[in-house]
C-alpha cells in the first residue's frame, strides 16, 4: 500500500487533512481514557522526572493489559516511556506488582486490601525514592494502575503518595438489555455493540475498549443480554460467541453473566415443563451450568426476570420465587456462580397499588434463599422514575443479599438527548435512611452488607451503551456510566468529586470549564424532575415508548400502565394517597420513614404527590398554592435548560469544537422537549385545577390538543418494527 508522506503532498491536500483534524478533533470514543497531552509543561516535567524507570514484571494476561495501559497513558499524556529495569539503579522508579510477582512486596501489601484492593505510595527503597503500586492480586494491580493514571489525568501531585482503596461491593455489574438481533430494549445510543452474527470469529476492538473502560472504574461483571431473555443464548452456538467475549473480558477482570429465560428447559431442552421442583428440570439446568463452565471457567452466573411483564417463572408452575432461584443456585454453586434474581414484579391479578407488589411477593421469603442468590431490587418501587422514594425492600429483608439496580440508560430521563447527570439520583437513594436497624441504616449500608457480614453484595447498572461513536449517544451520558462504576466501588462517594474527575479526564483540567460545567451537571437531574415530574409526580410519560409527556394516558393495556393511575388528578386535587387513608404503601417502611413521609409537616415537597392527594389550593411551604407551585416548577425546569445552554455557550474554545457543537445542539433539542413537557403538563393539569397560569410566565405555545395529538414514529428503545404512537 502506498504511504503518503507530508513532503509529497500538495497544499490543498494538506489543508484538507488539517480541516478534517480540526473538525473531527474528538468524537468521544475514548471516553474518560483520553490521555490528552498535558499542556502545563512544568507539571509534565515534574511527572516525567518521577517516572524515569519502571519495574513491572508482567507475565499474566491481566498484568500485561495493565502494563500496556500504563504505557499508553504515560505516552499520551507525557510522551514518556519509562525505562524497564530489574533493579533500582538510579533516577526515580515506579514499582508495580503483587507479592507473587515481586518478592519485596510480601511485607508491603496488607491483607485488608482483599482480592481487589490496591495501594499507591511513595517509599524509600535502596535509598531511592520510588512510587509503589501494590496489590494482593493482578486485579488489584490493574485497579491501582488505572487510579494512578487518574492522578495524572486530573493533574494531582505524585511526589508524596499514600493511598489505599478497595471495593465495598463485591459484584459491580453492567446489565445490557441487548437483544440477539442487536436491538436494545430502552437503548438510545445505536445498536448493540455485541455483533452476534460475526462472533466468535470477529473480536471487535470495541469489546476490548469496553472492557478497558469498565476496568478503569472498577466494574467487574457484565450481563450481555436482555432480561427479557431469549432461550437461544444458552444454545451451544451462542455459548461459543459468549466465550469469545469472556476471553476478552477476562484480562480486564470482568466476568460474563447471562440473562436466562426460565422456560429454557422447555424451549431449548424439549422438556415438558420448567417446574423448578421437577428432577428432570433440575438436571437440565445442572447440565447446562456444567456445559457453560466448560466454555467459560470463570462464568459469573445468571440474571433472571421471572413472572414479570409476561416472562415465565416458577409461579407459572405454582412454585415460589425462592423455589426458582434456589434451583438455579444449586446448578451454579459447584462452579461458584451466582443467581441475580430480580424483584421487579407486579401482578395483573392483584388489584393493589403497584408500589406494594414487590415487597408483598418477596418479604415473606427473607432468609429463604441460598447463599449464592442475590435479589436485584430497582432503586425505587415503581420503575426508574426521575425521582422515586427508595424501594421498601431495602429496609425489609435483613437476611437476604440485596443488589441495587440503577438504570443508566435514560428511559425516563429524556433518552440520549437530555443532559442528566444521574449520580445525585444514585446518592439520594443510597443515602436514604431505611431505619432497618435504627437511625443510620442508609440504603448504602444495607447493600454493602454492613448489617449482615455473611451476605454477598452487589450493584447493577442498566447500561446506556451502544454503537454510537461516543458509546452513549450524548457526550455527557458517559458520565453516568463512569459515575455508576465509581459508586458501585464505593457507594458513599460524592457526586461532585466524581463529576469533577470525569470532566477533567474527558475534556480538560481548565478550571474555567470544570467549575461551571460541574455546577450545572450537579443541578441537571433536579432540573429534569422539574420539567417532567415535579413535587412527586411519577409515571406520566408517553405510554409504551416512554417518550415525551403523556399525563392524559388512560387507556393502556392495564390500569397501572396509565398515567392517570399515578397522578390521580381530579377537580379536588392531585397525587396518590399512600397513607393509611389510601393504599397504605407507607406501612412497608420502618415506622420512622412512614411517619416522615406520611406527615405533611415533614414530607419534603419533592415527595409530596408520591404519598398524598392534596387540593389544588393546598398551601405549600413557599406560601404558594399547590397549583402555583406546580406551575412554578415546570417553568423553572424548562428555564434551567436555557441557563445551562447559555453557560455551555461560554465554553467555546475551551474544549474541542466537535463535542462543543454536539452538546450545544443537544441542549437546543433538550430545551424544545423540556418546553413541550412543561406546556403539555401545565395545560393538562389546568383542566382539573381550573386555575390560571401566572401572568409572569410565557403562555404555552400551543393548545393542549396539539400536545395530545403529537405522534412519534419509530421511537428508539422499543425494538423490532413496531412503531408506537402516543
Ligand atoms: C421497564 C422497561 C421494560 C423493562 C422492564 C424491566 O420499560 O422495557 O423490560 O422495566 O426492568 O423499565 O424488566
Amino acid at each position: 500500500m502506498a504511504k503518503y508522506s507530508i513532503k509529497n503532498m500538495c497544499l490543498p491536500a494538506l489543508l484538507f487533512f488539517a480541516a478534517i483534524n480540526n473538525v473531527y478533533a474528538d468524537n468521544g470514543y475514548k471516553l474518560w481514557l483520553e490521555y490528552n497531552k498535558i499542556t502545563n509543561s512544568p507539571l509534565a516535567a515534574a511527572y516525567r522526572q518521577q517516572l524515569q524507570y519502571m519495574i513491572f514484571p508482567a507475565q499474566s494476561d491481566q498484568l500485561k493489559a495493565a502494563k500496556a495501559e500504563l504505557l499508553t497513558g504515560l505516552d499520551g499524556m507525557l510522551a514518556l516511556k519509562p525505562t524497564d529495569t530489574k533493579n533500582i539503579t538510579g533516577g526515580q522508579t515506579i514499582i508495580i506488582g503483587t507479592p507473587r510477582t515481586l518478592n519485596a512486596f510480601s511485607t508491603i501489601v496488607p491483607d485488608s486490601l482483599g482480592s481487589e484492593g490496591y495501594l499507591i505510595k511513595t517509599a524509600l527503597i535502596n535509598q531511592k525514592k520510588c512510587i509503589v503500586i501494590a496489590a494482593n492480586t493482578d486485579a488489584g494491580v490493574m485497579y491501582g494502575v488505572f487510579n494512578f493514571l487518574k492522578l495524572i489525568q486530573t493533574n494531582q501531585p505524585i511526589n508524596k503518595l499514600d493511598l489505599a482503596d478497595h471495593p465495598r461491593i463485591m459484584y459491580r455489574v453492567l446489565d445490557h438489555w441487548d437483544n440477539l438481533n442487536r436491538t436494545i430494549e430502552r437503548g438510545y445510543a445505536g445498536s448493540s455493540i455485541w455483533n452476534w452474527h460475526k462472533l466468535p470469529g470477529i473480536v471487535d476492538q470495541r469489546y476490548i475498549d469496553y472492557a478497558r473502560a469498565n476496568a478503569s472504574i472498577g466494574i467487574n461483571g457484565s450481563v450481555v443480554n436482555n432480561v427479557n431473555a431469549d432461550a437461544l443464548i444458552l444454545s451451544p452456538s451462542y455459548l461459543l460467541k459468549v466465550q469469545a467475549l469472556a476471553n476478552v473480558f477476562r484480562r480486564y477482570g470482568i466476568r460474563i453473566y447471562l440473562s436466562v429465560k426460565f422456560s429454557s428447559p422447555v424451549e431449548l431442552g424439549g422438556l415438558k415443563t420448567a417446574d423448578p421442583l421437577d428432577p428432570a428440570v433440575k438436571k437440565w439446568w445442572a447440565d447446562k451450568a456444567d456445559e457453560i463452565y466448560r466454555y467459560i471457567p470463570d462464568f459469573g452466573g445468571f440474571l433472571v426476570k421471572a413472572n414479570s411483564e409476561g416472562q415465565p417463572g416458577p409461579q407459572s408452575y405454582g412454585r415460589t420465587h425462592a423455589d426458582g432461584a434456589n434451583m438455579l443456585a444449586d446448578a451454579l454453586a459447584p462452579h461458584h456462580g451466582i443467581v441475580m434474581w430480580r424483584a421487579f414484579v407486579y401482578d395483573n391479578k392483584v388489584p393493589d397499588d403497584r408500589f406494594k407488589q414487590a415487597y408483598n411477593e418477596f418479604k415473606p421469603f427473607d432468609g429463604k434463599f441460598k447463599d449464592n442468590v442475590i435479589i436485584q431490587v430497582k432503586n425505587g418501587p415503581i420503575d426508574f422514575q426521575p425521582r422515586e422514594p427508595f424501594h421498601p425492600l431495602f429496609g425489609a429483608m435483613p437476611n437476604t443479599p440485596l443488589m441495587m439496580e440503577f438504570q443508566l440508560t435514560q428511559e425516563y430521563l429524556g433518552f440520549s438527548t437530555h443532559l442528566v447527570y444521574e449520580a445525585p439520583l444514585f446518592a439520594e437513594c443510597l443515602q436514604s435512611d431505611t431505619y432497618t436497624q435504627g437511625k443510620g441504616s442508609a440504603v448504602a449500608r444495607v447493600i454493602k452488607g454492613d448489617f449482615n457480614k455473611k451476605l454477598i453484595t452487589g450493584m447493577a447498572g442498566v447500561a446506556n451503551i451502544g454503537t454510537d461513536l461516543n458509546w452513549c449517544g450524548h457526550p455527557f451520558a458517559q458520565a453516568n456510566w463512569y459515575a455508576f462504576g465509581r459508586m458501585a466501588w464505593n457507594p458513599d462517594q460524592s457526586p461532585a468529586v466524581i463529576a469533577a474527575d470525569w470532566l477533567k479526564m474527558t475534556f480538560t483540567n481548565d478550571a474555567g470549564f470544570v467549575s461551571p460545567v460541574k455546577k450545572f451537571m450537579l443541578q441537571s437531574r433536579e432540573n429534569t424532575v422539574d420539567y417532567m415530574t415535579p413535587l412527586g409526580l411519577h409515571h406520566i410519560m408517553g405510554v409504551s415508548t416512554h417518550y415525551g409527556p403523556g399525563p392524559w394516558t388512560d387507556n393502556a393495556g392495564r390500569p397501572d400502565w396509565n398515567a392517570t393511575y399515578y397522578h390521580r388528578a381530579d377537580s379536588a386535587g392531585i397525587g396518590f394517597d399512600r397513607t393509611g387513608t389510601g393504599s397504605n404503601a407507607l406501612s412497608q417502611y420502618a415506622p420512622e420513614v412512614k411517619a416522615y413521609w406520611g406527615n405533611l409537616q415533614t414530607c419534603p415537597d419533592e415527595y409530596l404527590l408520591w404519598f398524598h392527594h392534596l387540593s389544588w389550593t393546598y398551601k405549600m411551604r413557599s406560601g404558594r398554592s399547590l397549583w402555583d407551585e406546580l406551575v412554578h416548577h415546570y417553568y423553572m425546569g424548562a428555564d434551567s435548560v436555557k441557563q445551562m445552554s447559555l453557560t455551555w455557550g461560554k465554553m467555546q474554545g475551551k474544549i474541542d469544537a466537535e463535542r462543543f457543537t454536539e452538546v450545544k445542539q443537544l441542549m437546543q433539542v433538550q430545551l424544545n422537549e423540556a418546553t413541550t413537557w412543561r406546556d403539555a403538563c401545565v395545560l393538562y393539569f389546568q383542566t382539573f385545577s381550573k386555575m390560571p397560569i401566572g401572568a409572569a410566565y410565557p403562555k404555552p405555545q400551543y393548545p393542549l390538543n396539539y400536545y395530545k395529538s403529537m405522534k412519534f414514529y419509530y421511537v428508539p428503545g422499543i425494538g423490532g418494527n413496531n412503531y408506537m404512537t402516543n
